[in-house]
């Protein structure tokens, strides 16, 4: 049996909870009705596309652009497609990490992983749709567009863009599987946890403030906001990995451990892990300080991302 979780998890006040239901459903109708139906040709692989990304993930990248463009002042209507194209990113990082030449894991989201119902081949299409799709999405914006919401639109993209890439997801996956079974040291177990999940928690942050017209000194409060969630939230998932079970997870629990994988827990040991977790929700506080009120989302996220138990 696994030590229970030592952290409360008091949780943030309902009205927030009951505010990011409400969002959460409103990216669920967003991502619906952004993909082609189950009917639609060829439909095995909009099944497969969809069997993966509606299968209970929490939405935490979403809400973070939506809570960012908040900050930033700006609008749903602005912020949204962003909130999607994450979603989907995300996802597909998901399908082909769980692929038997990745991680080979048969269990994500609480349900089988997409490669086991439709097959490698099709699990890997799934994944180059989603990601496909996210920056099709991003770049269908309104004729009547002026310059400002284009170069805004743009710009929110190419942080996306990067986040994908070989300074990101990609370089940190990479790094993440050659670092397997072999020492690691703090700094570049930082670099790699930075890259394969931080990097992309952050463009969500980071692109959220800029469609959402944030200011010089808003967009700086918040990259550093974005900088400290997206490292917090790996230290906390390989602490959970080292103690939660996998019906708590929806996925294989301990992978970590026996693929020898560099994690916080195994590099600083799991109460160091748990303490720079907590500094790192306290660096994200202050970095919001400044926004005063308007950033209470984004601290309430923070939180969440901290305290979680899956
Ligand atoms: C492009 C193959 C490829 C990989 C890129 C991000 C990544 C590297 C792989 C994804 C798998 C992984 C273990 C990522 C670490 C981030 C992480 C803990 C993801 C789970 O995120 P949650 O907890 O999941 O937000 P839900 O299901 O709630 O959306």
């Amino acid at each position: 049996m696994k030590s229970p979780h030592r952290g409360s998890v008091s949780g943030p006040e309902t009205a927030l909870r009951d505010s990011w239901d409400g969002r959460r459903r409103l990216v669920e109708d967003a991502l619906r009705g952004a993909l082609p139906g189950e009917d639609a040709w060829p439909s095995t692989i909009h099944r497969a596309v969809r069997y993966s990304l509606f299968a209970g993930g929490k939405r935490l990248r979403p809400l973070l652009v939506l809570a960012a463009g908040d900050a930033a002042g700006g609008h749903l209507d602005e912020t949204l497609p962003l909130a999607c194209a994450v979603e989907m990113v995300h996802t597909y990082s998901l399908i082909h990490d769980d692929l038997p030449c990745m991680d080979d894991d048969d269990l994500r989201r609480g349900k089988p992983t997409c490669h086991k119902v439709f097959g490698e081949a099709i699990a890997v299409l799934a994944g180059d749709a989603l990601l496909t799709r996210a920056f099709h999405l991003m770049s269908e914006v309104p004729e009547e567009w002026d310059g400002d919401r284009l170069r805004r639109r743009l710009t929110a993209t190419a942080i996306l863009g990067e986040a994908c890439g070989t300074s990101g997801l990609i370089g940190g996956q990479v790094a993440d599987l050659e670092s397997e079974g072999r020492p690691i040291g703090a700094a570049d177990l930082e670099r790699l946890h930075r890259a394969k999940t931080g990097a992309l928690l952050s463009a969500c942050v980071r692109g959220g403030a800029v469609l959402g017209g944030g200011q010089p000194l808003e967009l700086s409060c918040l990259a550093r906001y974005a900088s400290a969630v997206g490292l917090a939230f790996q230290v906390v998932d390989d602490v959970l990995d080292a103690t939660e079970e996998a019906h708590q997870l929806g996925k294989t629990a301990g992978k970590d451990d026996a693929a020898r994988k560099a994690t916080y827990v195994r590099v600083h040991g799991l109460e160091r892990a748990r303490g720079i977790a907590a500094g790192l929700l306290e660096e994200a506080r202050k970095a919001l300080r400044p926004l005063g009120d308007r950033a209470r989302d984004l601290e309430g996220l923070a939180r969440l991302i901290v305290e979680r138990r899956a």
